[in-house]
């Protein structure tokens, strides 16, 4: 039996929405009125048939999938990037993966005691050095 997410959820609070957003290019404007919203999910599930609502007072965005089966996902609203998503099941954690121009883009969700948590990511951030032969040392 896996975990059931089903219900109406308000968000409490979030860390580094702004990061997310600055990573899927959104602009100035979009992420000011953005990080001023209370969003409200409403999960409707039935096994492993979700339906998950973002409802805010600025704009709505829905997903409805299967576990296990990929599928088109189209960001109407967010990012309006074009995704092949898929979500499957990690023990009771929901775990998303949106392959398609942004690497490493994909969220979590998982619940502990009564409370819904969503880990969303996008982006890479690498770091590289160049590094020379020091002749004077050998
Ligand atoms: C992701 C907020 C914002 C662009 C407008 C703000 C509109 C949202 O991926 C999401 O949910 C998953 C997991 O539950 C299921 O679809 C929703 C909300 C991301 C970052 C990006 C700002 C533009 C507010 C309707």
């Amino acid at each position: 039996m896996p975990a059931n997410y089903s219900g109406t959820w308000d968000i409490v609070d979030n860390q580094n929405c702004e990061g997310y957003m600055v990573a899927l290019g959104i602009d100035f404007a979009t992420r000011k009125v953005a990080s001023m919203l209370k969003p409200q999910k409403v999960f409707e599930q039935d096994g492993d048939s979700f339906i998950i609502k973002t409802f805010t007072t600025f704009r709505n965005y829905s997903c409805s999938f299967k576990i296990g089966e990929e599928f088109e996902e189209i960001t109407k609203g967010l990012d309006n990037r074009k995704c092949q998503t898929t979500v499957n099941w990690d023990n009771d954690k929901l775990v998303c993966v949106q392959k398609g121009e942004k690497k490493n883009r994909g969220w979590t969700h998982w619940m502990e005691g009564d409370t819904l948590y969503l880990r969303l990511k996008a982006a890479v951030h690498y770091t590289v050095g160049r590094l020379c032969q020091d002749i004077a040392a050998d």
